[in-house]
């Protein structure tokens, strides 16, 4: 066993790709998921190098752990170097030093993760995980909700208590856009200087948090409230969470909600 698959992280993460599988996020090569790690595989010599359009930025010198293009979220606990990456970040290019054994390359959305990352780690020290997964309820929503961050942010936080403690910075959500591209992530990453949820409009969810738990349990409770969304959507709601109750709830647990959204 190599040191990177002894880290009790390492496990974390595999378990996170199957859980989002498990959970229909992922279908056929849906999905993808990257951790930061500090440095310290200096025994590993590079295999193959990967350019990077966007640059490492602020990540230089520091390793990534991430899923290949074309990999199967189901298949990375079953053979995790087939499946995932682990790269050194140079300037405008990484380093493979292990992982993707029977070739291939990192994630299609390799653009988005490095941009999401260096956004993340300047708002959070602890930041260290970005996944990005097809919630279901979620890419719903935003087909049948206005795409403005403020407006679907208070529908989530009125739909369920948990979604003003674990999201106060709310969520942000991108118009229809090509994946894949070096756009994206620098939209993606824009709105995620000042929260830890990006929704891609009729495709899916970045989420981010110091570890796949965490940034899986974002996704998770966000993808509920979606859910419930839908499910009652329809029926009248005189008793949904209203304004002046999520005030109460900010106050009763000491939240700072997004300035100005309540
Ligand atoms: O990894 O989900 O957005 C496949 C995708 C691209
Ligand atoms: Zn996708």
């Amino acid at each position: 066993m190599t040191d990177l698959e002894a880290l009790p992280l390492f496990g974390e993460f595999c378990r996170a790709a199957s859980e989002i599988y498990r959970r229909g996020w992922a279908e056929r090569n849906g999905g993808n998921l990257s951790m930061l790690l500090e440095d310290g595989f200096g025994g590993l010599k590079p295999l193959r190098s990967f350019p990077i359009a966007s640059g490492a930025g602020a990540l230089e010198g520091k390793c990534l752990l991430i899923t290949g293009g074309g990999k199967y979220l189901k298949n990375v606990e079953r053979d995790p170097e087939d499946a995932l990456a682990l790269l050194r970040l140079g300037k405008n290019c990484a380093e493979l030093l292990w992982g993707l054994k029977n070739g291939g390359r990192p994630s299609s959305e390799l653009s988005a993760h490095l941009q999401s990352h260096a956004a993340r780690l300047e708002a959070d020290p602890k930041h260290r995980t970005v996944l990005h997964a097809h919630a279901t309820h979620l890419v719903a929503l935003t087909s049948v909700h206005e795409l403005d961050d403020r407006a679907l942010t208070k529908t989530l936080w009125s739909m369920c208590t948990e979604c003003l403690l674990f999201f106060p910075d709310g969520v942000g959500v991108l118009p229809w856009m090509p994946c894949g591209t070096d756009e994206i992530g620098a939209a993606t990453a824009e709105k995620m200087r000042s929260c830890r949820l990006v929704l891609w409009a009729s495709h899916g969810a970045f989420a981010a948090g110091t570890g796949p738990d965490d940034a899986l349990g974002l996704l998770e409770v966000a993808d509920k409230a979606a859910e419930l969304y839908i499910m009652t959507s329809g029926f009248p709601s005189p008793a949904r969470i209203g304004e002046e109750q999520l005030r109460r709830l900010a106050d009763a647990m000491g939240l700072s909600p997004r300035e100005g959204w309540l």
